[in-house]
């Protein structure tokens, strides 16, 4: 068996487990160290995750924890969205996005057009998730104890009109984010609700973590694509894959460099989930130009000039607006 494919049984074995969390690091931790000879590069030395724990991150770049969010506090954003598709709050700074295909079709009541909220860092009720303890713990193992909230969204995933729409090209999150190291950086996504195959949930290319930022562009979709979803130019097909299906509440933290994205959703409900990407405070800006992330910074300008209405933003800015401390000290981003 090809080392590739003993990993994805590794990962397959895990996900099947019932404990609440990925690896039972009582029946995994012992075997997994004895053979591990490499310094720990991706996580931290911080004693909150197990051995497994750390080691699973390491191979495989993602760490999905049962249970972590409460359904009280899920129902809090669910609320809180519905509250901003019906304009009952309007909170500065907020990108409503809508589905390419179903935003164009007058049959369908406003709201259910929204497929996605993104930079939600004044809305102190979906914020709150961004500051939940339970999640910082474990951001903390991969950012450090200073940790900042760069980037924000509640993706609502519609039933998909037929265009394929509904789904999300692979991608690297790094590809948006002018800051570095990119071993400090994670991403914390909680479903929220009952998220499977049927629904879109997120698929992921375990290991691929381990590789360069690659280059991205707008898939050519027959259908269309949403507005800033890039995908992966070329990536290898036969890659092993894991549909990460969740139940509410469970949340996956994974790596800016895992290649990673959703399918198609195939039900007549909207799929929610939220997540946070947060950075070390002491991250740095890095500038882009010459790199595969000039266009993106390009379109993200351009977004942000009619946003905040000024001229020449820098990238740079645009984050160092957005992002906000939940921990520790605001060092350097
Ligand atoms: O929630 C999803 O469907 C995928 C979200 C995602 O990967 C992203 O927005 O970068």
């Amino acid at each position: 068996m090809s080392r590739a494919a003993k990993r994805l049984k590794m990962v397959l074995n895990h996900l099947d487990h019932p404990s609440t969390t990925l690896i039972a690091s009582s029946t995994s931790a012992p075997s997994v160290s004895s053979h591990c000879t490499l310094p720990l590069r991706y996580t931290l030395d911080n004693s909150i995750l197990t051995p497994g724990q750390r080691i699973f991150y390491e191979e495989n770049g993602f760490l999905l924890i049962k249970n972590l969010v409460s359904a009280e506090d899920i129902e809090k954003f669910r609320t809180e969205f519905e509250r901003i598709c019906r304009r009952e709050v309007h909170i500065p700074g907020l990108i409503i996005m809508r589905d390419v295909v179903i935003a164009k079709s007058e049959f369908v009541p406003d709201q259910k057009a929204v497929s996605k909220l993104q930079d939600f860092q004044e809305d102190p009720e979906l914020f709150c998730y961004c500051s939940l303890p339970q999640i910082l713990k474990y951001v903390e193992c991969f950012t450090g104890p200073n940790i900042m909230a760069m980037h924000t969204m509640l993706i609502n995933k519609p039933p998909d009109a037929g265009k394929k729409t509904s789904r999300h090209p692979m991608h690297q999150d790094l590809h948006y984010f002018p800051f570095r190291p990119a071993d400090r950086i994670v991403c914390a996504w909680t479903a929220m609700e009952h998220i499977h195959q049927r629904n879109g949930c997120l698929v992921v290319l375990p290991g691929t973590h381990r590789g360069t930022l690659k280059e991205h562009d707008y898939p050519e979709w027959e259908g269309g694509v949403n507005k800033m979803y890039h995908g992966v130019r070329d990536y290898n097909p036969d890659l092993p894959r894991v549909h990460l299906e969740m139940e509410k509440g469970d949340t996956v933290f994974f790596h800016p460099l895992l290649i990673h994205g959703s399918g198609m959703n195939q039900t007549q409900g909207f799929r929610k989930a939220i997540s946070c990407h947060y950075a070390s405070a002491d991250c740095y800006y890095i500038d882009v130009k010459g790199t595969t992330q000039e266009k993106i910074e390009k379109e993200v300008q351009e977004i942000a000039a009619r946003k905040y209405s000024l001229d020449n933003i820098k990238f740079q800015d645009t984050w160092a607006l957005r992002g906000r401390l939940v921990q520790g000290e605001r060092t350097s981003i």
